[in-house]
């Protein structure tokens, strides 16, 4: 698919500060099982939260204690639960996990590498995953692109830990899989571990003539039923860099509005 823009600069849009760390780690393997990866889960700090050998020994501690008389009589100052830690812990790093999906050729790998800076003239399609850590905004983004094949698709979830925000990427020319696309889309909202996950959608591809407007694929993707989902749709193109920089600032905007405003 070479057309004029093909040749657009691909420098980063301002306010990305590219690429901290990039891991390519091709191949459908679990997040726990991949090596490369386990480090950048731990930097996200929930690994490190829950600790349950010191929340046993605190908890035994406390059995042990003496109760003096009227020690009920005052409710316990407030436990600080698993959430508030895990948002301590995120508000220090100020670490932000997003996953890119959609189907396969919507663009997903051209628009990480546009915001990044890379050259956009060399992709070849993600058959595993790559990550990609940036920082925006004084965020730190850990971007997961995921490869989109059919076959590809059930391993998706293993993806899901931890994910602050999704970015669903459609090929806004490509309406013949629309279908599927929704059908997918709607497959993924409907996982339990991305239920408070803030959800933006690229319609990409704006630069060819003929591609569906944010508002004609909004409506096919039935996005007014999605609820008390954030959610948002961009209309963009990977090619010309339009639209890009408006969905990450409203995607990274709504996730630390979510958990980092409110300790
Ligand atoms: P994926 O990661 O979602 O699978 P890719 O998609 O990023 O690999 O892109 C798939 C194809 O779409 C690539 O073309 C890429 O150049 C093209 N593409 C991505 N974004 C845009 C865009 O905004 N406009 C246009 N016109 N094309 C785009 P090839 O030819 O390499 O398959």
């Amino acid at each position: 698919m070479d057309g004029p823009e093909r040749n657009a600069p691909s420098s980063p849009p301002r306010d990305f500060s590219p690429s901290v760390t990039s891991f390519d780690a091709r191949g459908p393997s679990p997040v726990s099982e991949n090596p490369v990866v386990a480090p950048l889960v731990h930097q996200s700090g929930v690994q490190n939260a829950s600790s349950p050998r010191d929340l046993a020994a605190r908890s035994e501690s406390a059995r042990r204690r003496p109760r003096s008389k009227g020690a009920f009589s005052h409710p316990p100052p407030r436990a600080m639960g698993l959430l508030t830690i895990i948002k301590k812990v995120k508000a220090k790093e100020k670490e932000v996990r997003i996953l890119m999906v959609g189907l396969d050729n919507a663009g997903k790998t051209t628009i990480v590498k546009r915001v990044n800076g890379e050259d956009i003239g060399t992709i070849s399609p993600t058959l595993g995953f790559n990550i990609k850590t940036m920082d925006y905004k004084g965020y730190r983004l850990n971007i997961w692109d995921v490869g989109g094949q059919k076959t590809l698709r059930s391993y998706w979830r293993n993806y899901y830990e931890a994910t602050d925000g999704m970015v669903w990427v459609v090929d806004s020319a490509d309406v013949r899989r629309l279908r599927d696309c929704k059908d997918e889309l709607r497959k993924l909202l409907g996982e339990e571990k991305l239920a408070g996950a803030s959800l933006l959608i690229f319609a990409n591809k704006q630069d060819i003539p003929g591609a569906l407007t944010k508002e004609e694929i909004a409506a096919v993707l039935e996005l007014e039923t999605l609820g008390k989902r954030h959610w948002r749709i961009e209309s963009c193109s990977a090619f010309t860099g339009e639209g890009l920089l408006e969905g990450f600032d409203w995607c990274v905007g709504d996730i630390g509005a979510r958990i980092y405003m409110h300790d």
